[in-house]
């Protein structure tokens, strides 16, 4: 078989490409609230199994949340950020916790 160079369509060397005028996604914090129901060892677990942070990170997070009412747990995509507000909400519900959880543009 001929040995066939890769070039452009049209012969062409390639160019640079072309400064891209889309912006990138916005990006959503996702926030934990501070309430006076929710046991502390619940808010622990809820961040290591929704965000995946260590007992440390999440103890950390946890305390920030109480002590100052708020606290991003990560940042994501509109739709991830989405799903953990939705999946943080129902497991909290499941146990009766009042434990609220939003997203805002970061
Ligand atoms: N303030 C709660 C307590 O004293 C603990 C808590 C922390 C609750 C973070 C919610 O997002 C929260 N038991």
């Amino acid at each position: 078989m001929a040995i066939r160079k890769n070039v452009e369509p049209g012969g062409g060397a390639a160019l640079a490409p072309e400064q891209s005028r889309v912006k990138p996604p916005p990006m959503y914090k996702v926030l934990l609230l501070n309430d006076d129901f929710t046991p502390m060892d619940f808010v622990v677990i809820v961040l290591e199994k929704f965000f995946s942070l260590s007992r440390e990170q999440s103890t950390q997070v946890m305390l920030k949340v109480h002590r100052e009412g708020k606290g991003a747990c990560g940042v994501y995509p509109q739709d991830v950020a989405a799903t953990k507000v939705q999946q943080v909400s129902e497991y909290s519900r499941r146990h009766q916790h009042p434990l609220a959880c939003v997203m805002e543009e970061d």
